[in-house]
């Protein structure tokens, strides 16, 4: 199959890119580096070294059959070159990660809220137009997040995406499928709530055969893929914007750092491994929906997790100390989150569990990266709302 990638050279999309090249497909990484931009911003980098394009790619074509093309687009403004693209590459399938993906950077600043939106809704937007002006039938997947959802339940379980209703019209009870009701926790996730909405009209009006991928916390770094040359490295970040919590943690324990548990560390989050997050990718992409169906919504998460429980399990695991910090973040002290995930389990998905990785990754990782790391960068500094500043370390303005 043909390939796009948007957003390949990101945390998920660079392994996803390395996993389908070595499936045999032709791979096509369009990505404008923002992400890689956002670190000089921020003066952060990542636990990893991670190496330049170029030489990601060169180091590709020398350990593999197959390489990978790249090309310097930004998919939320260069709207000409995109159609450009696609109308001289012919893809079968447009996998979409080309968007910002903290939720801690989104809330940084009025600047950080409106780059968010304008990116991350435009990139949609602008490709699910350029699809349609192309008059190609292109598969597209795109990377959500479970946080569309919230993190509360009714008691329920979180369903994949529809969410059966009942409505009382005159007296006659109707049912329905509507989209679950949506409880975004930040402005990252909040775009990710607006793609939705553009998926369910571009498939409706237009018929485009589209996936969503609702996926939870990644942890983890590595995939067969990226341990095959230390210049394929992915990522690792641990900064207090872009850092994701189990990766912190397993950071923090390597050197010494107290685990940064915010608040009462009531939460309770949905979370996959990197490598059954590129499992799951190849899975979508191999089951697409048909023409005039409906958006597909798999929720890609193996395991719900409370944040206390999994600093206690590290703080075990690997000698470390627990911290209660001040929650920088507006969100519900203790929350129950149960999710249906059968959907990639029914094909064939086999979760990587958290018990048997995460000394690996504290050892194999974290520690052998120890030397790279920035304790300043560690605290978490953008804050939800203005009266959470109390105890909480000021970021900059
Ligand atoms: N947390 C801590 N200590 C830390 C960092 C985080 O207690 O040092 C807590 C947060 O307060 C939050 C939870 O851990 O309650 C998760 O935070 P996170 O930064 O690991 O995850 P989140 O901001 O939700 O975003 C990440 C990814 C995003 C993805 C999302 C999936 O950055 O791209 O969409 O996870 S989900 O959380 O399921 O919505």
């Amino acid at each position: 199959m043909k390939i796009a990638v948007l957003g390949g050279d990101g945390f998920c999309g660079w392994p996803a890119s390395l996993h389908l090249s070595d499936l045999g497909h032709e791979v096509a990484i369009v990505d404008n580096c923002s992400r890689r931009r956002i670190d000089d911003e921020l003066g952060a980098e990542s636990l990893t070294p991670i190496a330049s394009v170029d030489e990601r790619l060169d180091a590709w074509r020398e350990v593999s059959d197959n390489q990978i093309a790249f090309h310097n687009i930004n998919v939320a403004e260069d709207y000409d070159d995109l159609v450009a693209f696609l109308r001289d590459f012919q893809p079968d399938a447009v996998i979409h990660f080309a968007e910002q993906r903290a939720a801690p950077y989104s809330m940084k600043s009025p600047r950080n809220k409106r780059y968010t939106v304008d990116n991350n809704v435009n990139a949609t937007h602008n490709l699910l137009a350029a699809i349609v002006e192309t008059g190609q039938d292109i598969h597209v997947v795109h990377l959500g997040t479970m946080g569309v959802y919230g993190y509360g339940t009714a008691g329920m379980k979180i369903p994949e995406g529809y969410l059966d209703v009942k409505v009382d019209a005159d007296g006659t009870e109707v049912e329905q499928q509507i989209l679950y009701p949506s409880n975004p926790g930040s402005i990252y996730h909040m775009t990710k709530v607006l793609d939705q909405h553009l998926f369910a009209y571009y498939a409706k009006n237009d018929e485009l055969r589209i996936t969503d991928l609702h996926q939870g916390i990644i942890w983890g770094t590595h995939t067969p893929q990226t341990l095959r040359d230390e210049r394929l490295i992915n990522r690792f970040d641990y900064d207090g914007d872009y850092g994701t919590v189990l990766n912190r943690f397993l950071m923090q324990a390597a050197i010494g750092y107290p685990l940064t548990v915010h608040g009462t560390g009531g939460q309770t989050r949905a979370f996959i491994h990197i490598r059954d997050m590129v499992k799951c990718v190849q899975l979508a992409i191999e089951n697409p929906p048909a023409r005039g169906e409906r958006v597909k919504i798999f929720n890609q998460m193996t395991e719900t997790h409370r944040v206390r429980d999994l600093a206690e399990l590290i703080g075990r695991i690997a000698g470390a100390e627990v911290q209660m910090v001040p929650n920088p973040r507006k969100e519900s002290a203790e929350n129950e989150l149960h999710v249906v995930n059968d959907a990639f389990l029914d094909l064939g998905l086999e979760p990587t569990k958290l018990e048997e990785g995460l000394l690996m990754e504290v050892e194999d990782v974290a520690k052998k990266y120890a030397d790279r790391a920035d304790r300043t960068k560690i605290p978490a500094r953008s804050l939800w709302t203005a009266e959470q500043s109390e105890g909480v370390p000021q970021g900059e303005k």
